[in-house]
């Protein structure tokens, strides 16, 4: 393999755009010949982590177990890119400290300056409603924190009020790994 390992780690609120940037920048280094594997947090919930809900102790154990499957990735030559809320600090502090000889890349999507809105908005599964009607409890960004990372390799936001398309912001994803 013609390539190192490493890790990208998206986090960002559900509904903020984590997989379709996941699966754009996977596509994308495909295309330059480089092999990626793509760990959805929500994917994942099926099978490695079934036994995981969303309340504290789980969430700290769903990202830990993330973080060690997304560095055997690495250490196997793959650009792993972890898909996951994540939304504790100190959970993905733990994952940056797994991977010490690795590249760690915390790339925070677009809407995390003002999630909500649009996030909500999209509700794809309909899960903010939900939580809106108390009829789901701890839902990340409604009754549950987000905290944002203070030492991001990569910020994505929306530019001019509007969110980029997923090929610009896998661009620059790129552009960044291809610096390093
Ligand atoms: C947050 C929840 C919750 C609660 C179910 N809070 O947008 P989705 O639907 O498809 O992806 C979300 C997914 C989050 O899983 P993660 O493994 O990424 O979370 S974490 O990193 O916090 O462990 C969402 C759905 O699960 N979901 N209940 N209460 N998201």
């Amino acid at each position: 393999l013609d390539q190192k390992g490493c890790v990208v780690w998206i986090t960002g609120l559900s509904g903020s755009g984590k997989s379709t940037l996941a699966c754009s920048l996977s596509r994308e280094l495909h295309a330059k010949g480089k092999l990626s594997y793509v760990l959805d947090g929500d994917n994942l919930r099926h099978g490695l982590n079934k036994d995981l809900g969303f309340k504290f102790e789980d969430r700290t154990e769903n990202i830990r177990r993330v973080g060690e499957v997304a560095k055997l990735f690495a250490d196997a030559g793959l650009i792993c890119i972890a898909s996951l809320i994540s939304p504790y600090r100190k959970d993905r502090d733990a994952c940056r400290a797994m991977l010490p000889d690795l590249s760690f890349i915390e790339a925070s999507t677009v809407y995390m300056n003002m999630p909500l809105e649009l996030c909500e908005e999209r509700d794809a599964k309909g899960l903010y409603k939900l939580a809106r009607a108390k009829k789901i409890k701890g839902f990340t960004g409604i009754d549950d924190p987000y905290e944002p990372p203070l030492n991001c390799e990569i910020e994505l936001s929306l530019q001019d009020g509007v969110c980029p398309p997923p090929g610009t912001m896998s661009g620059r994803v790129v552009t960044y790994l291809e610096e390093k």
